[in-house]
């Protein structure tokens, strides 16, 4: 996805660590590369100059933070600069305990119906009961396609061809819908250009009959910058809640829509990166960036370097670093990153597994770290310093004592295993790497 904004930026970072001092020159350079990787992903120019001519004041005006060497700095400034751009993290909220009813908009083609069958899936997949509604009267087969969509999926769909008022039946298919007591329903609506206004009236009175949670805007991302002027329009016609990009696999254009979507003020929760019904994803700019800069650890060793500062265990920081590791070196890890809030940031900081977090799996690790907090708890001092010790009978103690299994024991043990080795080959050179520099004068490793 984006391939050539991932592969220009990432140059551009690569050209800016290559140099052995960062000096005035250095970062013009650097902004050069930037603008060129910016504007052939047709983001709007003046956007190019703003974001740029920033990240080159702060590049020269800021101080790195203790921790941070000026370079790293400088792609700290690139990532919060384009997160800014991008519009920040922002998910959409529609609760399972309510009945929400989301319209669908967008011009025809844009992506719409199938976007109703991903949402539909994204969400049933959640538990949420979704019915949609076909009230396009507009396209031929627009039933059709969204009968199969729909059947792909199992959810449900309301339909009458008979009626060629799309105001009833987006009105209809609420009412029977919420009577059904469905949580989520989505109403799949006619593709329409913004200069049609028999369109742009049908959509302001669905809208003001339906009276919808949300209006979902569908923009194809193959458009680029002129995303900007189709949010707007499309805004003043009908108040837009969120929007969806859809197209973003191959789309050379795509980061320009993004941008562009960001400067109206809009919020992206969706982006479609397919025509299959799973090739979407929800829109987290600070993990799209982290993504594109293939950097997605960058923001945890951030947060963790602001957590760490002056309250670092030295000792614990050389034995981590000589590979050696005790349980509670290995607990003292986990209450750093219950301290920062989640697990999520430091398994950014394994490349690959960056972006690649499922919420669910996010759940379960959080869990797991509960469970071995206990066990860790219930073991002995010495245990605790030698783990190597913990034989059968110990396993099953230890089990006893802190009330969960034998098998949560061993598993704790296995991840401890596999942690001690990582920490002593390459895969932990981003962590010893980062407590060396947190735990500043500490040497080795
Ligand atoms: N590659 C790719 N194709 C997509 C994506 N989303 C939609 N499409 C394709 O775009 C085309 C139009 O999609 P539709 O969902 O029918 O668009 P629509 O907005 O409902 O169109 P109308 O009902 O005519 O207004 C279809 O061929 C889809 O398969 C996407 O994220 N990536
Ligand atoms: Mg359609």
């Amino acid at each position: 996805m984006l391939d050539s904004l991932r592969s220009g930026l990432q140059s551009a970072v690569k050209r800016l660590l290559g140099n052995d001092i960062v000096d005035e020159a250095a970062i013009r350079e650097f902004v050069r590369d930037l603008q060129r990787a910016l504007i052939q992903a047709d983001v709007n120019v003046k956007l190019v100059l703003s974001v740029t001519e920033s990240v080159r004041k702060r590049a020269l005006e800021e101080r790195p933070p203790p921790g941070l060497d000026r370079k790293n700095q400088i792609v700290k400034i690139l990532y919060e600069e384009l997160d800014k751009l991008l519009g920040g993290d922002q998910e959409l909220k529609l609760e399972r305990t309510r009945q929400s009813v989301v319209v669908m908009l967008g011009i025809q083609g844009s992506g719409k119906t199938t976007t109703v069958g991903k949402l539909a899936r994204f969400y049933a997949k959640r538990g949420y009961k979704v019915g949609v509604v076909a009230a396009d009267t507009f396209r031929p087969g627009a039933v059709t396609q969204l009968r199969t969509i729909a059947g792909v999926v199992g959810v449900d769909v309301y339909s009458d061809e008979k009626e060629k008022d799309s105001v009833k039946i987006a009105e209809a298919g609420r009412r029977t819908f919420v009577e059904a007591g469905k949580n989520l329903v989505i109403i799949d609506t006619a593709g329409r250009h913004k200069e049609e206004q028999s369109l742009l009236d049908e959509m302001s009175s669905i809208y003001s009959k339906v009276r919808p949670d949300l209006n979902l805007l569908v923009i194809d991302g193959t458009i680029g910058q002129q995303a900007f002027n189709q949010a707007a329009a499309f805004h003043k016609a009908s108040p837009v809640g969120g929007i969806v990009v859809t197209k973003l696999d191959g789309a050379a254009k795509g980061g320009g829509a993004l941008a562009a979507v960001g400067a109206t003020g809009s919020k992206v929760f969706f982006i479609g990166t397919g025509e299959r019904v799973d090739d979407f994803e929800e829109f987290s700019a600070t993990r799209f960036v982290g993504r594109l800069l293939g950097m997605g650890d960058l923001k945890a060793l951030l947060d963790m370097a602001k957590q760490v500062e002056g309250g670092v265990d030295q000792k614990a920081v050389q034995r981590m670093m000589s590979g050696k590791l005790t349980m509670d070196d290995f607990l003292l890890q986990f209450e750093q990153v219950n301290k920062i809030g989640s697990l999520k940031k430091i398994l950014d900081l394994i490349p690959g597994a960056s972006g690649n977090m499922k919420s669910e799996d996010l759940e379960k690790a959080e869990r797991n770290m509960r469970i071995w907090k206990s066990i860790i708890q219930a073991m002995t001092a010495e245990e605790r310093a030698v783990p190597e010790k913990l034989n059968a009978p110990r396993v099953k103690r230890i089990a006893q004592g802190s009330g969960r299994t034998e098998k949560d024991v061993r598993e704790l043990v296995a991840r401890y295993r596999q942690t001690k080795s990582m920490m002593k080959s390459g895969r932990g050179r981003e962590m010893r790497q980062f407590l060396r520099r947190a735990g500043g004068q500490v040497s080795g490793g």
